[in-house]
């Protein structure tokens, strides 16, 4: 039997990044067109910050196996667009029934999650704070503090994400938006169409272990 080599990496909280792992990518404001609800305010941001960083991930990832799990560090610059807080993509695993866990380390933000049936739930996050996103459920993280948000996550390494689920529905039910007193507040999303059942179903066929 081969077994994987131990590894270390370090988190840097105050840079939001892993060292030592073997991922990174960056998503530029000019990557997340058509995410948010108002148009003339991402174009405004769009104008201002086009080329810079709005997040960015680093990853350890020993193998592509579901025994092998992906290591990493998200990080997402603070900010609006319009009333609404900056946000990641979002996406459900592609093998819908891998789990994730996220760990605040700095910063304060949301992670979002939406069931295939459309039932949202908002898990506050800062550092120290842990949330486990169990299998099936959509999920994307909202930093609705004045820094950085910084998260580590941990996910089985065959997961793979399906950005279009959200594409589909029109967005995510929700929309995170600024309450007005320096906190947040969700509002409906009107554009948001529930999943067709035949959608829902195959999010549910596809389970391995979970189902
Ligand atoms: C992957 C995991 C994270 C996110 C990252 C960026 O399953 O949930 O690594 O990829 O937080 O978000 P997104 O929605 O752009 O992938
Ligand atoms: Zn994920």
């Amino acid at each position: 039997m081969t077994l994987t080599e131990p590894r270390s990496c370090q988190v840097s909280v105050a840079e939001g990044l892993l060292h030592g792992g073997n991922g990174h990518y960056r998503k530029h404001y000019e990557d997340l067109a058509g995410l948010y609800a108002d148009a003339a305010a991402f174009a405004a941001i769009l104008a201002d910050r086009r080329g810079q960083v709005a997040y960015e991930v680093t990853t350890y990832t020993p193998g592509d196996r579901v025994s092998d799990l992906i290591t990493g560090v998200t990080r997402m610059a603070p900010g609006k667009v319009g009333a609404e807080y900056f946000l990641t993509r979002g996406h459900i695993h592609a093998r819908g029934d891998r789990p994730e866990i996220y760990y605040g380390q700095a910063g304060r933000g949301l992670m979002q999650l939406e069931s295939p049936e459309g039932e949202v739930r908002l898990i506050e996050m800062g550092p120290q704070s842990i949330c486990y996103v169990p299998p099936f459920w959509i999920h994307r993280s909202v930093n609705t503090g004045p820094g950085d948000l910084v998260m580590m996550f941990a996910y089985p390494a065959d997961s793979g994400q399906d950005y279009g689920i959200i594409e589909r529905s029109g967005g995510l039910r929700v929309r995170i938006v600024d309450n007005g007193r320096g906190g947040w507040r969700e509002v409906e999303n009107p554009d948001w169409r529930p999943r067709a059942p035949e959608e829902i179903e195959r999010i549910y066929a596809d389970a391995g272990a979970a189902a």
